[in-house]
């Protein structure tokens, strides 16, 4: 096989009669690839997935007593009965609370260090997922960090006064006695501080960690709209994305991520595009939303995405908050609300049909934005709403292209000025 540069040169020199033959040469090339500094001059997001997996207390109690075992052994070279007893009755006990605690102190530090440095959108995911859990089950992230920490100092400040005991005790025997309880003792203190905390952390975890990590460096669009009016049937029919499918309002309560592979830089190399389907929006105020509600408004804030926007004006959808009229109105504020976005505004269930005159006034409402009619059933309109995603999301790549470069001369101003210095 010919060296690449040599290939290139050849791509360059052939007539245009011989570029046929390339295809025959270029498979063997590696897959193009989006230029390095694209993936890495943008800030971290999924942080919400690198918190520690924490196991249940009952787990960690045996993997800390089985390591106590391993590294604690009678010092033989201790001659004295007693003195060699004490030494090894408090020393395993040391041990067993500090296997006990070490993991309870990582868990609180990486926990308030990952939530300190999230992305803004993370961050609000992170509370809204806390606040529903505070009104589901009553618990607040804050105070269980705070029972985890008091459980850990409560375990290391028994275990001292174990220590104390058992290095006191008047014979070797009295000694392995003692050491043998107040062992069994602190393990129970153990299970009866850190269970609870370590029980419901895990479960805000579970939710935590479940949400999407979503790609700063590659273009995103995400299908916006009321409950119930079809944007996770389009997510489905238009991405590797599977969400819940279901004829009734708010079926959606994340967001959930699809992915299309796509060519940017004019065919130069191909990223993995992102289409996000979030919760339904009702026509009302911020002030009345729920979380669901919120997260959709946090990912048109606090991401660079493109937006399809998704009405069904069959007007077999509606409920309260989301009938024809509420639809329209909703979509003139959020569109007021982020004027700069690429956008694209889409008329679904269209098997279902729609009166001329509701059609008239969402032209009217939509102005100059492209509006495409389709019907996941049917098909219809959805290799135009193929194409206008495209559209969009070549538009989100050139805003990230232009956020990139700056980024980058910043960088290399910073360096300079360094040198210089
Ligand atoms: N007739 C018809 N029904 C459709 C079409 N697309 C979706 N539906 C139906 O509409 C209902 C709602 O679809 P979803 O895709 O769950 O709607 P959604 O907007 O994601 O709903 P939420 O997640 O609740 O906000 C389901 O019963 C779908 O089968 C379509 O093109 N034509
Ligand atoms: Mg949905």
């Amino acid at each position: 096989m010919l060296p690449r540069p040599l290939l290139l040169l050849l791509v360059l020199l052939l007539p245009p009669m011989f570029s046929s033959l390339l295809p025959s040469l270029l498979p063997s090339l590696p897959p193009p690839r989006p230029p390095t500094r694209l993936l890495s001059s943008f800030p971290p997001t999924g942080q919400l997935r690198s918190l520690p997996a924490l196991r249940p207390a009952s787990e960690m109690l045996s993997t800390a007593a089985k390591a106590s075992y391993k590294s604690v052994r009678e010092d033989k070279s201790v001659s004295n009965a007693r003195q060699r007893a004490r030494k090894f009755g408090a020393e395993r006990v040391n041990a067993l609370a500090q296997g006990l605690c070490t993991p309870l102190n990582a868990a609180t530090k990486r926990y308030g260090s990952v939530l300190r440095g999230l992305h803004p959108f993370e961050k609000v995911v992170a509370d809204l997922s806390v606040k529903t859990r505070v009104k589901r089950d009553g618990v607040a992230l804050g105070d269980i960090l705070n029972d985890l920490n008091d459980a850990r100092k409560q375990v290391l400040s028994e275990s001292k006064d174990m220590c104390v005991r058992i290095k006191a005790a008047p014979t070797a025997r009295e000694s392995l006695e003692l050491f043998e309880q107040l062992e069994a003792e602190l393990k129970e203190r153990y299970l009866s501080l850190a269970s609870p905390p370590v029980q419901k952390l895990m479960g805000l975890q579970k939710d935590l960690r479940s949400a999407p990590s979503i790609r700063l460096d590659a273009p995103a669009c995400v299908l916006v709209g009321s409950p119930n009016v079809g944007k996770s049937s389009i997510v489905t029919a238009i991405s590797s994305g599977t969400p819940e499918i279901n004829n009734y309002p708010f079926t959606t309560r994340g967001m959930t991520l699809g992915h299309v592979s796509k060519a940017f830089g004019g065919g130069r190399y191909t990223q993995q595009a992102q289409i996000m389907d979030s919760p339904g929006l009702l026509n009302r105020p911020d002030g009345e939303r729920n979380e669901m509600e919120a997260l959709t408004m946090a990912s048109l804030k606090h991401l660079p995405t493109a937006v399809v926007y998704v009405m069904d004006l069959s007007g077999q959808s509606g409920d309260a908050c989301s009938s024809i009229e509420d639809q329209l109105a909703l979509r003139e504020e959020t569109r007021g609300r982020f004027p700069k976005r690429p956008w694209v505004d889409v008329m679904a269930k269209f098997d279902l049909g729609v009166d001329e005159e509701v059609m008239e006034r969402a032209r009217a409402v939509c102005g100059s934005d492209t509006i495409v009619e389709v019907s996941v059933h049917t098909g219809q309109g959805m290799e135009e709403l193929k194409g206008e995603v495209d559209r969009i999301l070549e538009e989100v790549r050139s805003v990230l292209d232009v956020i990139d470069a700056r980024r980058v001369q910043e960088e290399e101003e910073k360096a300079e000025l360094e040198n210089a210095s």
